[in-house]
């Protein structure tokens, strides 16, 4: 490893974050005493501290380096990309090549009508990007009273007043983000947590059939669209029962609701196919995407929408839009970064190797005393904490509170894995190996090991 000789002192930095930079999703005063974990450098699946710790990600950052750290081919695009021509815009009659290309690119690898993108900074812009679409479609549609949208609680689909109403979070809606009109939440799919005596099966249909109760109560008149993560992932990845998706496509197509995939996660291999969608054999309307599609090299995020829709809205200006939209620089990199994923068959690598070997690896954590249930879909791994595994009880603490532990333990230990809430989740970049899966699971159980001695040291494993 190269001396880090360039850098600040650790604490220096550390005082300066905290004093200057405002943190997404980050309690400053605890920031402040602790003081963030500086991150360097990283190349493939590791990550370099400013202490010169060896981390692996087990998030892939957030969700988005699917290609995996420091490829030069990316770096390489986006100089050229800046050389020749480092920004124009896409208003107003003009276009350039990267967009064009990107555009149609994504078009030729979306499934079915899906032929057309619009493009966003992010996940979060791109959702506000399809409340618009598709409420502006059912208004040329002459049906302008279809303007809800309905979402899932515990869904994420970001951090903007669209993107956060549009999700079923509500400490972010506590937080100046009151969900906006005609949005309406109906139950997740989370047979573990909320599933009772049903089997996964039953309550898979349950669940979807809120959907035509809500569309039934609300008006067949007045809702526009459903959205969903395919697997839910900031929410903990929640991998619904076989029988959720298929019952709500039936519901959308019976009522003629657009059915928007939020494919931020899921899109571009995570799931073992292009997009989740197709794992989950549903036929959405819209997608949303981000992430995965640059690798997070660079930011960009966009709506692929269906030719129906497009065609609709096709004679009039449709006044929306961002400065960045299409942006030349992130429209070069992630060209280069599908050509990566389609040349290396990273896709097909999740499906038939890396996907079912971490799947086997994965489920003997499983065999803890402190997990109730360890399932993984692709390259998406999640894990239930609980005191009392033939219950799936909460632990009678402060809900997160042993799942915090946890993810202090790993981080200690060299792992990247987040929890949210007392679930365990990771999602790794796509090029990982089959020892590094190795490496990773076997840091995960030390992890777990060490967080559950010290729980039952301290009289915490105790079902709620
Ligand atoms: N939709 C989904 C499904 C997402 O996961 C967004 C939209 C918003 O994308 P942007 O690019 O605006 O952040 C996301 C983002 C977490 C975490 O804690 C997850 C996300 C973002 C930040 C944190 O797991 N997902």
């Amino acid at each position: 490893m190269t001396p880090i000789t360039n850098h600040m002192p650790t604490k220096e930095l550390q005082a300066l974050d905290a004093a200057h930079h405002m943190h997404p999703f980050t309690e400053a005063n605890a920031l402040e005493a602790a003081g963030a974990r500086i991150i360097t450098r990283a190349n493939g699946v590791m990550l370099t501290d400013s202490e010169g710790n060896h981390i692996l990600d087990g998030m892939s950052g957030l969700w988005c380096v699917n290609i995996g750290y420091g490829r030069e081919e990316l770096a390489q695009t986006a100089l050229r990309q800046m050389r020749e021509l480092p920004f124009y815009n896409t208003f107003f009659m003009t276009s350039h090549v990267p967009a064009i290309a990107l555009s149609a690119k994504i078009a030729e690898l979306a499934p079915g009508p899906l032929n057309h993108v619009f493009f966003a900074g992010s996940g979060s812009e791109a959702n506000d990007t399809n409340i618009r679409l598709v409420r502006h479609y059912w208004a040329k549609k002459g049906k302008p009273s279809k303007s809800i949208i309905i979402s899932r609680k515990n869904g994420y689909h970001g951090s903007t007043l669209g993107g956060g109403s549009l999700g079923g979070m509500t400490y972010m809606h506590n937080q100046g983000c009151p969900v906006i009109p005609d949005i309406h939440h109906i139950d997740q799919p989370h047979w573990y947590a909320e599933g009772g005596d049903m089997t996964p099966e039953e309550f898979g249909l349950a669940r979807a059939q809120q959907l035509e109760a809500a569309i039934l109560e609300l008006g067949e008149d007045r809702v526009g669209a459903f959205i969903g993560e395919p697997i839910q992932g900031a929410g903990g990845v929640i991998i619904p029962p076989s029988t959720y998706w298929p019952e709500i496509q039936r519901i959308c197509d019976k009522y003629e609701i657009l059915l928007i995939a939020d494919e931020v996660i899921c899109g571009f291999g995570r799931t073992g196919q292009w997009f989740g969608s197709q794992t989950v054999g549903i036929r959405p309307d819209i997608m949303t995407i981000a992430k995965g599609l640059t690798s997070g090299y660079v930011p960009m995020g966009g709506s692929i929408v269906s030719d129906e829709i497009a065609q609709t809205i096709a004679d009039d200006d449709f006044n929306h839009g961002y400065t960045y939209s299409g942006h030349p620089v992130a429209a070069a990199v992630a060209l280069e970064n599908l050509r990566i994923i389609q040349e290396e068959k990273l896709v097909e690598r999740v499906r038939e190797d890396v996907g079912p070997y971490l799947a086997e690896k994965w489920k003997t954590l499983a065999e803890h005393p402190m997990v109730g249930e360890a399932r993984s879909l692709g390259l998406m791994g999640t894990l239930a904490l609980t005191p009392h595994k033939e219950s799936r009880a909460k632990f009678a603490g402060k809900e997160g509170a042993i799942g915090l532990r946890t993810r202090t333990r790993c981080f200690e230990n060299g792992l990247v894995m987040r929890h949210v809430g007392d679930r365990m989740i990771i999602a790794p970049p796509l090029v990982i190996s089959h020892a590094e899966i190795d490496r990773l699971v076997e840091l995960a159980h030390k992890s777990i090991d060490e967080a559950y001695i010290a729980a039952k040291a301290d009289g915490l494993m105790v079902p709620a």
